[in-house]
């Protein structure tokens, strides 16, 4: 008997029942047909700036025919309303509880004859199982992605133990996520995966965007990699998703107020004595 594995599906409950079962889900029709051509306009146009300008990230094995565009909470209105998209906050609590916040902001866009990426674990610099995800991450489907194109290979149940796969080379083991434009992978940060190869001659463009809870330190540095202006644009809501909202007793500026968004001081206390007369 083949083992029944996550489908594409529309019905939250049963991708929320695939993430806990499998430790992953693919959910269709989460961007309507705006956001995704919006999206992939944005993101091909700034990839080819990048490249055009010597600055583009790249990898995916010989010839390097992947490129990655990092931090992209700088590079455009677009990708910073994706943070705050109503399908994070349908999905994300589930795996991560509440006050999570972005680790990072990046596209993967594999190339043809991009290579498979190692597998791995997102939450892989922890050396010990933990009993919930600590990250999770949404792949937003630019394109169609299926398994030629470099769909996101993965490990069903890897998140449930911390035993590690034989050879993270090998992807035969491995299934690949599949689904139209417009659609989401939901992974949780304890399972093993990595892109796929890509065998097709077109760009498969994905948008990752990674989550953490809100201890948990961000993959991205946004207090010293947002562009200012950026950031003083920025609504409350996506600061405190940005990691500005204290939370507990982490984060604070000059002590921690619980739930405050913090701001840089224009003028920070530095060393003071008292006078004494
Ligand atoms: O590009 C993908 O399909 C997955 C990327 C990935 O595994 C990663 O960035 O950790």
């Amino acid at each position: 008997m083949t083992e029944r594995l996550p489908q594409l599906t529309s019905d939250l409950e049963r991708a929320r029942r695939d993430l806990d079962e499998f430790g992953y889900c693919i959910v269709s029709g989460v961007l309507n047909p705006a956001e995704l051509s919006a999206l992939r306009a944005r993101l091909i146009e700034q990839a080819a700036a990048e490249a055009e300008l010597g600055c583009a990230t790249r990898d995916g094995g010989p010839g390097a025919p992947n490129q990655r565009v990092w931090n992209l909470i700088n590079k455009g209105r677009v990708f910073r309303e994706l943070i705050l998209h109503p399908f994070v906050d349908a999905i994300m609590p589930h795996l991560l509880g509440s006050g999570f916040i972005l680790s990072s902001l990046t596209a993967n866009i594999a190339g043809p004859g991009g290579a498979p990426m190692r597998l791995h674990r997102d939450q892989g610099y922890l050396s010990f199982h933990t009993p919930v995800p600590v990250v999770a991450n949404i792949a937003w489907l630019l394109d169609a992605v299926t398994s030629a194109n470099g769909g996101t290979r993965l490990v069903p149940r890897s998140h449930l133990s911390a035993a590690p796969v034989a050879d993270p080379d090998d992807i035969s083991h491995t299934v690949a996520a599949e689904g139209p434009a417009g659609s989401a992978l939901v992974f949780d940060g304890r399972i093993f995966h990595g892109t796929g190869p890509n065998t097709t001659g077109t760009r498969r463009h994905v948008v990752l965007s990674y989550f953490a809870r809100p201890f948990v330190r961000a993959q991205e540095n946004p207090f010293l990699s947002l562009d200012a202006e950026v950031e003083r644009a920025l609504p409350e809501e996506l600061k405190a998703r940005l990691g500005y909202k204290v939370w507990g007793t982490l984060g604070g500026v000059e002590g921690p107020v619980e739930g405050a968004i913090v701001r840089r001081p224009s003028h920070p206390i530095g060393e003071l004595k008292p006078k004494f007369r």
